[in-house]
C-alpha cells in the first residue's frame, strides 16, 4: 500500500470538508455548481440583471490573487506528503540522470504540440512567490516556489476552441497501476499564481516535491498541486481518462473543484 493511501485512508467526505476549512479558514466554494443553480433560479424568476451581477461576482473571485508572503513567514520545514519517491522505473531512470533526458509533453486538444527539457522550461520567463500550501488532512505550509507560468506554455501550443480542461499525468502509480493525475479549468490554467515549479525555497525541486516539476495552483487545495508532472493534455472532457471524474483523489470522492 503507497503512503499516498495510508495518509488519506478513512478520511470521509464529512471529515475531509471539515479539514478543509479547518486548514484554510474559510468555507469551500463549489464555484460551477453555484452558477449553474444561481441561474436556473434567477431564471425562473426571471430577472436576468441579478443572474449577470452574479455570474460577473463569481467570475471576477476566480481572477483573485492567492495572499503571497514575506520570507520570514517561509515554515522552517515544508512537509512532504503523498509520494515521496515515484515507484516507476522509467522516472527512476531520469532521476539518476537529474532529468537531463526528462521532456514534458503538452498535446490533445492543441495545435502545436509541443515538448520541452527541463533547460527550456527554466530559459522562460519565471515566476516567484511565497504562499500558503493547506492540506486536507489538516496541516499547511508556506513556501517559496519558482517556475515557469502554465499560461506561457498554452499560448506555445494554442488550445483548440474545443479544449475545456487541461489534465496532469504524473509519474507516480498507486498499488492497482494507476497514475497520479489531476485538472484544471481554463480559469485556473490561465492564473497568473499557476506555475510549473522547478525550485521550492531557492533549491532545485526535491523529488519528494515532485522532481522535476510540479504544479502550482495557489488557489486550491493541496491535492490539485501534481508532483512528478510528466505529460499535460488538453481535452473538452475529463470522463475517459482513470475514474473519470478529473483526478485521483476526485475519483475517490474529494471535490473537483478545491478553491478557497
Ligand atoms: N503526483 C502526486 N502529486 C501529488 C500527490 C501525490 O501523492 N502524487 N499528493 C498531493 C497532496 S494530497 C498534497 S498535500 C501535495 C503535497 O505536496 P508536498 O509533498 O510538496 O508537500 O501534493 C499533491 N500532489
Ligand atoms: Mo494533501
Amino acid at each position: 500500500m503507497t503512503s499516498r493511501h495510508l495518509n488519506h485512508r478513512g478520511i470521509d467526505r464529512r471529515r475531509f470538508l471539515v479539514g478543509a476549512v479547518q486548514a484554510t479558514g474559510l468555507l469551500l466554494l463549489t464555484g460551477c455548481d453555484n452558477l449553474s443553480r444561481t441561474d436556473w433560479f434567477q431564471g425562473l424568476l426571471g430577472r436576468a440583471e441579478g443572474v449577470t451581477r452574479r455570474a460577473q461576482r463569481i467570475l471576477t473571485s476566480r481572477k483573485a490573487m492567492a495572499k503571497e508572503f514575506t520570507e520570514a513567514d517561509l515554515s522552517p520545514v515544508f512537509p512532504a506528503n503523498g509520494t515521496r519517491n515515484p515507484d516507476n522505473p522509467a522516472y527512476q531512470a531520469l532521476a539518476r540522470h537529474n532529468f537531463a533526458d526528462w521532456k514534458l509533453e503538452i498535446g490533445g486538444l492543441v495545435q502545436h504540440p509541443a515538448s520541452f527539457s527541463l533547460a527550456e522550461l527554466r530559459e522562460l520567463p519565471s515566476r516567484t512567490q511565497i504562499t500558503r500550501h493547506d492540506c486536507v488532512e489538516g496541516w499547511s505550509a508556506i513556501g517559496k516556489w519558482k517556475g515557469a507560468p502554465l499560461s506561457t506554455l498554452l499560448a506555445r501550443v494554442q488550445p483548440l476552441s474545443s479544449a475545456r480542461y487541461v489534465v496532469f499525468h504524473c509519474a507516480d502509480p498507486d498499488e492497482d497501476g494507476q497514475n497520479y493525475y489531476e485538472s484544471l479549468d481554463f480559469a485556473d490554467a490561465f492564473h497568473p499564481q499557476t506555475i510549473l515549479a522547478y525550485e521550492l525555497n531557492d533549491q532545485t525541486l526535491p523529488i519528494a516535491h515532485g522532481a522535476p516539476i510540479r504544479l502550482r495552483v495557489e488557489r486550491q487545495l493541496g491535492y490539485k498541486m501534481a508532483k512528478y508532472v510528466m505529460r499535460i493534455e488538453l481535452v473538452e472532457s475529463f470522463e475517459t481518462i482513470a475514474g473519470g471524474r478529473g483526478g485521483y483523489w476526485e475519483d475517490q470522492g474529494y471535490e473537483w473543484y478545491a478553491g478557497i
